[in-house]
């Protein structure tokens, strides 16, 4: 089965400009913006400009330049932010994919969580 991408999500149209965003940072092939629901003092997410649905999606079908620029964004991102581990105390990125990771959002993106202590990884099932 095929990897499918639904245009109208909600990270689809931050990137066609027709919802704003609070952008923390845009490279060629990244855009990283502000979590509208903030869970610690950083939280920052990072998603590539081209249509994948989630980290291995775009991990089989991006383009290297693409894999090279989402993944030193998200690095600027932790410097930029203060948690990155030359800068600061140290973050959790997670990237949620699909029913069972509990994706809201069907457009890849990592969160960056930092400026406290995290919790334990994993909840106990609700
Ligand atoms: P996930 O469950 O991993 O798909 O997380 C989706 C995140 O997206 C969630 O933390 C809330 C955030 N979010 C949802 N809608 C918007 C939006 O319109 N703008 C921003 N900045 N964040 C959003």
């Amino acid at each position: 089965m095929a990897y499918a991408y639904d245009d109208q999500n909600i990270f689809a149209k931050i990137l066609r400009g027709e919802i704003p965003n609070n952008t923390v940072l845009e490279t060629e092939h990244a855009l990283a913006f502000r979590d509208l629901y903030p869970q610690a003092p950083t939280h920052v997410l990072v998603i590539p400009k081209g249509p994948y649905v989630s980290y291995d999606h775009f991990a089989v079908e991006a383009s290297d330049a693409e894999i090279v620029d989402y993944t030193r964004a998200i690095a600027q991102v932790c410097k930029m932010e203060g948690v990155s581990l030359d800068a600061g105390e140290g973050f959790r990125m997670i990237s949620n994919a699909g029913d069972h990771g509990v994706q809201e959002v069907p457009h890849l993106h990592v969160h960056i969580l930092g400026g406290r202590r995290m919790g334990r990884m994993v909840q106990p099932q609700s």
